[in-house]
């Protein structure tokens, strides 16, 4: 058998390459994708723009102030995402063990496929060029023998390389650099452990063990301990057969009004939450489905950047979604919501498995206590047995009046 060993590949710039990708007079210039509006912020862009200063989340009215002369475009979803397939088909087919992260980047294991492809630097070589021939555009690959060394390795290829860390360099990698490198420790956590003195891995890994417990408590500073000497034997997470998964339901009188059809999205929301709790998965893409009184049926959808499953993540979105549907449909005979892209949940240094891990993208541990104490109370005592304020003033929903789960 082969060493273990996991590559992460991540796209360069991904919105802005492909920017660049589809209109190439724009090589060589600044380009910034994101929000064009008077509020709105950066996605991404390119490290021509990177020079002056402009990053994801900037402002953007900051952005134009920093680099009057780039390029701004707003995201075309569809498109980064039809590329983002390409991408991942590419890495499918060198192993069927791939687990994306998000929209440009994914782990992908070769520890089987050493023997038949070549080295790990070779494999990510040869990804590389394919990615870049058949998809146009750039990626940096970082590997080593677990998920988080793969993943600070690639921040170390890139732009447009490869970084492999082999299992003796893993100790001597780690200890030079900052622990905010590390995945998993936000700015918060940084902050924290620079208060006690520890900005390098090397002084996490010295450190007194009872510092690290007062700071972090017990089960993060044993984490933490471990991933300072390369711990980490989390496997890959191949992304479930199922492919979608939600509620919906079909309404005996049609639903008029704003305020009532909100109410019931709320709770149809809710509904295709638990079930996808129930089934420890998490997603990124969020579709709505209606079904007005004249029978036309119609379907939107959105994705999100982060796989999540918290119903306070997904309730703007819905809304927002639920915005875009034509005033013409407002008399309501069906509601549905689904989510795909579908993750199992990954179990992160400071989330033990089994406990839902949503990190935000900062990287620190979100709440998510609340929703799993809600989920207990209804496995126990039913659906309807606990809900959420805002349908405390509303009737709880009458079986007789719908259909039931037509999906
Ligand atoms: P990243 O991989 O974090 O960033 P990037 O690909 O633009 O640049 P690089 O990897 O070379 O550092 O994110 C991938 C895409 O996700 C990015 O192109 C735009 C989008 N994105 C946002 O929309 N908002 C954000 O805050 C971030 C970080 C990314
Ligand atoms: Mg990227």
């Amino acid at each position: 058998m082969s060493e273990r060993c996991i590559l992460h590949a991540d796209l360069d710039a991904f919105f802005a390459s492909v920017e660049l990708l589809d209109d190439p007079s724009l090589q060589g210039q600044p380009i910034v994708v994101g929000g064009l509006g008077n509020r709105g912020v950066v996605a991404t862009a390119n490290y021509e723009a990177r020079a002056y200063g402009v990053h994801s989340a900037l402002p953007m009215a900051l952005a134009r102030r920093r680099c009057p002369n780039g390029v701004y475009r707003s995201p075309r979803m569809r498109r980064y995402e039809e590329l983002s397939r390409s991408v991942m088909s590419i890495l499918r087919e060198v192993t069927p063990l791939v687990e994306q992260l998000s929209v440009d980047e994914a782990f992908f294991d070769i520890s089987g496929s050493q023997r038949r492809a070549g080295t790990p630097s070779q494999i990510a070589q040869a990804v590389r060029t394919r990615v870049r021939e058949e998809c146009g555009l750039p990626v940096s690959i970082g590997g080593g023998p677990s998920k988080f060394i793969a993943k600070m390795a690639t921040e170390d290829a890139k732009p447009n390389g490869v970084r492999i860390v082999e299992r003796n360099e893993v100790q001597d990698f780690l200890d030079q650099h900052s622990i905010r490198a590390v995945p998993g420790i936000g700015p918060k956590t940084g902050e924290v452990l620079r208060r006690i003195g520890i900005e390098t891995v090397r002084d996490a890994r010295t450190a007194d063990p009872n510092l690290l417990v007062a700071a972090l408590g017990a089960t993060r500073a044993a984490a933490l301990a471990d991933l300072a000497l390369g711990r980490d034997d989390r496997a890959i997470q191949v992304e479930r057969d199922r492919k979608s998964i939600g509620h919906e339901e079909t309404f005996a009188a049609d639903l008029i009004g704003a305020v009532e059809t909100e109410n019931h999205l709320f709770r149809i929301l809710h509904e295709a939450v638990r079930r996808a709790r129930v089934e420890h998965v998490v997603a990124r893409t969020v579709q709505l489905k209606v079904r007005d009184s004249d029978f036309q049926t119609i379907t939107r959808s959105s994705t999100v950047r982060e796989a999540t499953m918290d119903p306070a993540d997904w309730w703007p979105v819905v809304q927002s979604v639920w915005a875009k549907v034509p005033s013409t449909m407002k008399r309501i005979r069906l509601l549905g919501i689904s989510f795909s892209q579908l993750v199992t949940h990954e179990p992160t240094l400071f989330t033990p498995a089994g406990e839902p891990a949503i990190v935000s993208a900062d990287g620190e541990r979100k709440r998510t206590d609340i929703p799993d104490v809600v989920d207990a109370v209804r496995e126990r005592f039913g659906a309807n047995a606990i809900g959420v304020a805002r349908l405390v003033r509303h009737k709880p929903p009458n079986p007789d009046g719908k259909y039931g789960p037509t999906g």
